[in-house]
């Protein structure tokens, strides 16, 4: 177990986990990170006493399982592998405990510092020499910024997300602004490329779409009068919830709980691809509000 001397800093495990973990209290907020992923996984802005993420009751915290809910980083690759089915959805880096580098707190809050370096498991699915520095700012906003170094001899392709969950009372009486005369693929149907003609996301079914490229900044009203922001200097945006059938079939998702959550995720996907040259890095950042 890790010690702290640092003010508002408790280093614990996950509940009935070995997976440890950080609590993070500071004026402004209060958080949870899991070493795995380097994950936010709860996050609670003092001024309006809600939380600003959601997590799934059912998660059981074990080792190289994801963990539904906060932040999931989606890395190298979205979604389901190209090419190789076997591979885990969404990438290797949710899964992986990451190194904590360093917490500072100052006057703003606190910084966490986690880092990935590429191993014998990540060369299996990915067989490149990378690192990932996450850094996590909890303070007035939760502010995370992902830095990816490509330290191999050869360039490297990645898609990337941060795979956001976010709390809304009840589904139907949520939307989302930002995405109007967008274009998407609809993950539900023929994959085509769509345009979005409304002006704002409403949810009255299940949704999965991916918007390859969009302004990066989004309001979630989660009903008439709260709000969350979400802006990214990512390019993409997936907007996902599964809705009550999809919901029953994820062993880690209570059947009710479809109305509670949406997923907004901000990333670089589809034709935003990344190609990172050998010795370049490349930073993105997520800001919630
Ligand atoms: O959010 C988009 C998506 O790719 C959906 O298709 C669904 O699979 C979701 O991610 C959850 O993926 P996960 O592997 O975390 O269950």
């Amino acid at each position: 177990m890790l010690n702290s001397e640092i003010q508002g800093v408790k280093f614990d495990k996950l509940p009935n986990s070995s997976l440890d973990c950080i609590k993070i209290s500071n004026k402004f907020c209060d958080a949870l990170v899991s070493f795995q992923g380097a994950q936010v996984l709860e996050f609670t802005l003092k001024k309006f006493k809600k939380p600003i993420l959601w997590l799934s009751k059912l998660n059981k915290f074990q080792a190289q399982t994801p963990i539904r809910g906060g932040i999931p980083l989606c890395f190298p690759w979205f979604g389901s592998h190209k090419m190789l089915s076997n591979h885990p959805s969404h990438g290797f880096a949710r899964t992986q405990l990451w190194n904590l580098a360093n917490i500072t707190v100052n006057e703003f809050g606190h910084k966490i510092v986690f880092e990935l370096t590429d191993n014998a498991l990540t060369h299996t699915y990915w067989d490149y020499s990378f690192k990932l520095i996450m850094t996590i700012n909890c303070g007035e906003k939760l502010e995370l910024t992902l830095h990816i170094e490509n330290l191999d001899k050869n360039n490297f392709d990645f898609d990337f997300a941060w795979h956001s969950y976010f709390p809304v009372n009840n589904i139907k009486q949520a939307s989302l602004i930002g995405l109007y005369q967008m274009e998407y693929i609809d993950q539900l149907s023929s994959h085509n490329l769509k345009k979005q003609n409304e002006k704002i996301v409403v949810f009255q079914e299940e949704i999965d779409r991916i918007y390859p490229s969009t302004t990066g900044c989004f309001i979630l009203m989660q009903d008439n009068t709260n709000k969350i922001y979400i802006e990214s200097t990512a390019r993409s945006v997936i907007v996902w919830n599964p809705w009550i059938t999809k919901t029953k079939l994820l062993k880690d998702l209570e059947n009710n709980s479809w109305q509670n959550f949406v997923c907004v995720e901000s990333g670089q996907v589809n034709f935003q691809t990344v190609t990172l040259q050998s010795n370049h890095s490349i930073v993105f950042k997520l800001l919630i509000s």
